[in-house]
């Protein structure tokens, strides 16, 4: 096995354990994405192209945007004036740093690392003596990027203005990085803004809430690394102010600043907002033990699956205000559904099985990281999908002024996320308490876990997502009592999502199979997951068969968009139908809920991928029948520009 941790990255968690070890924390601990490495073709791939392709490609727009300059002007190392559109750009640079930092850990990178050193020296540079670091305002305080960035006066417009947004980019990045590396360069940089913040913002000082959240996931970050219970202080302090009158003006529903979280029982209002808010709401739950912020975040995620979640896992309806929609107010041709709400949708979840160890969060993460996020990038890496909807006419420009994926945008909040999300995905797929190993999501892989028993080596190999085949093979150093507990996926038993939102029409169901070292097991299930408790050797080999049948799907009633309609999935991948593949177009189409639909790889087809087929109903030509083939709908938009639909009416078939 190849070795994944440096043993620079083992000083850093040495320094991540001085907190007090009796400080609560989330009851299930992630394995780190260092412990684990993929070695599959789906997602391996997908990290090789992040690390070669996009970061590269999303550093270099960076450098011709302006948006490393603008540090560098802040340092008064070049003249000129800010260059790039918006207040909050300087949070890309920190976005692709993170990214960055996750791929050195796995793929040392001495040009890059080098390159990171570079740009940190700026960014240090920049930061003002106090601090201070925004970059177009220590260009020049008089001349706003925006009418909502805030006066020349430092926090004049705390709700628009994205100091502290930027800030906790900033945090994350500089924790990743100082985590990886060991260098403490980043780290300082931070610690002394949060010092600032800390300083600025608390009782009896500035008392507003940041308008975009994201600060209070970078402080807990700060606070786990440094062991300073004031970032965590302030997290929570930021958390509590929203919503609360007493001391802001309330930004209103658009930033969940309507009412106080203890009083929110539905998601609204920006929904990467509202994403992000909900983890660090999460976070600060787990690490101060309040159990009312979890009853408030379990309302609110009730109210997202079973209303405002799109099959895709996409969230946020609404392109007016980037925002979630009313329940059921789900369009597809119009849905908005940022790539960036899809990151935090993600983030959510998992925190949420990190609180509870259920596995539908882990089924909606799922869901989404399969579906509406990846849609977000190409196969090749260097070009994005900003809204994700779930139809397309091949006309209405729905992607900023496009119909195809685009390098880059003006607000390029989604590649830079996207660079920094796709290194850190290893670190979604195991988990563990006390003498249980969680295993979440499914990928050929080298994971390395440590329980209160001792260090387990676990591997996985099967063809997932394609194929549902999981071969599990478990190395404890000695033979030790542990619990293994597999994650039953919800579609694989017919509920495609917590909830009645989705429905599988087919009813036919196939068993599960599951062994240990060939012997058949009596299936163990609670919480969504498969329990195995014995007496492991190494070696002992775990079989789990899940059924990959293609399903016809059902949208609740009170969805008006999908009346009348079904959509295909198959394992955790969700199909859409493009025009490339039905003579010319989808419009005309109409499926038999009835009817069987076949499925095969096809490994030369967009970089491999299995394609579900069957037989469409032309509704122009009198229900005269056509060859019909579906693709996975984060592939779509790859070979030309035409019609797409994941949901076709339905028709019977004479
Ligand atoms: O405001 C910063 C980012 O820009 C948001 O998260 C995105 O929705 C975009 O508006
Ligand atoms: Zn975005």
């Amino acid at each position: 096995m190849k070795k994944t941790f440096s043993p620079l990255l083992l000083f850093s968690l040495v320094i991540l354990c001085a907190r007090e070890k009796t400080a609560p924390d989330y009851p299930i601990q992630p394995v780190p994405f260092t412990y684990v490495q993929l070695t599959d073709s789906f997602w391996s791939h997908r990290l090789e192209i992040n690390r070669e392709v996009t970061i590269p490609s999303a550093l270099r727009k960076c450098e011709k945007t302006g948006r490393i300059r603008n540090f560098e002007i802040a340092a008064g190392q070049q003249d000129g004036e800010f260059q790039s559109p918006y207040p909050f750009d300087d949070s890309d640079v920190y976005k692709i740093i993170e990214g960055a930092a996750y791929s050195l850990a796995t793929f040392p990178d001495e040009k890059l690392s080098a390159y990171l050193d570079s740009l940190i020296a700026k960014i240090a540079a920049a930061q003002e003596d106090d601090g201070y670091l925004m970059t177009w305002r220590t260009i020049n305080p008089n001349k706003p990027p925006t009418e909502w960035s805030g006066s020349a006066e430092r926090w004049s417009d705390i709700g628009g203005g994205h100091e502290l947004y930027n800030a906790g980019h900033m945090y994350e990045a500089a924790v990743a990085h100082y985590q990886v590396t060991g260098k403490r360069n980043f780290l300082d940089v931070a610690i002394k803004n949060a010092d600032l913040i800390y300083n600025t913002f608390g009782p009896g000082k500035l008392m507003q809430p940041p308008g975009h959240q994201e600060i209070e996931i970078g402080l807990v970050k700060l606070y786990r690394v440094t062991g300073e219970k004031k970032y965590l202080d302030l997290a929570q302090f930021f958390i509590d102010q929203r919503g609360n009158s007493a001391g802001h003006e309330l930004y209103g529903a658009y930033s969940q600043d309507h009412r106080p979280i203890f009083e929110q029982n539905e998601a609204v209002g920006h929904a990467v907002r509202a994403g992000y808010f909900y983890s660090g709401v999460a976070d600060v739950a787990a690490l101060t033990g309040e159990q009312a912020y979890i009853d408030a975040i379990d309302n609110i995620w009730e109210n997202v699956v079973s209303k405002k979640l799109y099959i895709t896992g996409g969230i946020g309806a609404r392109r007016h205000g980037e925002a979630f929609g009313d329940n059921y107010e789900l369009p597809n041709a119009n849905a908005y559904n940022e790539t960036c709400a899809a990151i935090a949708n993600v983030m959510w979840n998992f925190r949420m099985f990190l609180l509870k160890g259920e596995s539908k969060y882990i089924d909606v993460l799922e869901r989404t990281l399969y579906n509406g996020l990846l849609s977000g990038i190409s196969l090749e890496g260097d070009t994005y999908f900003y809204p994700n909807p779930l139809a397309s006419d091949g006309v209405a420009a729905f992607n900023q002024g496009a119909t195809t994926r685009k390098e880059w945008f003006n607000c390029s909040c989604c590649p830079s996320n996207i660079s920094r999300f796709i290194p850190s995905l290893p670190g979604y797929f195991y988990a563990h308490r006390d003498d249980t190993i969680y295993v979440n999501l499914y990928a050929a892989s080298h994971a390395q876990v440590e329980l209160k028993s001792g260090l387990v080596q676990i591997s996985q190999e099967t063809d997932y997502p394609w194929d549902g085949r999981i071969k599990l093979i478990v190395k404890p150093e000695k033979v030790t009592h542990f619990i293994v507990k597999l994650r039953l996926p919800g579609w694989s038993q017919h509920q495609p999502v917590p909830g009645d939102l989705y429905t599988y029409i087919d009813t036919e169901s196939s068993a599960i199979e599951l062994t240990i070292n060939g012997q058949l097991q009596k299936t163990d299930y609670h919480n969504g997951f498969l329990k195995m408790t014995r007496e492991w050797q190494s070696g002992d080999t775990i079989e789990l068969s899940l059924p990959m049948r293609v399903h016809k799907v059902e949208a609740h009633v009170a969805v008006a968009e999908d009346s009348g309609k079904i959509a295909l999935e198959r394992g955790p991948i969700v199909y859409c139908a493009e025009a490339v593949d039905n003579f010319g177009k989808v419009t005309n189409l109409a499926l038999d809920p009835g009817s069987d639909f076949l499925s095969d790889f096809f490994e030369y087809v967009l970089n491999g991928v299995v394609v579900v087929r069957g037989f469409a109903a032309r509704t122009d030509k009198n229900s005269q029948l056509q060859d019909f083939r579906a693709i996975p709908y984060y592939a779509w938009n790859h070979r030309g520009v035409g019609e797409m639909a994941v949901w076709l009416p339905m028709a019977l078939f004479r």
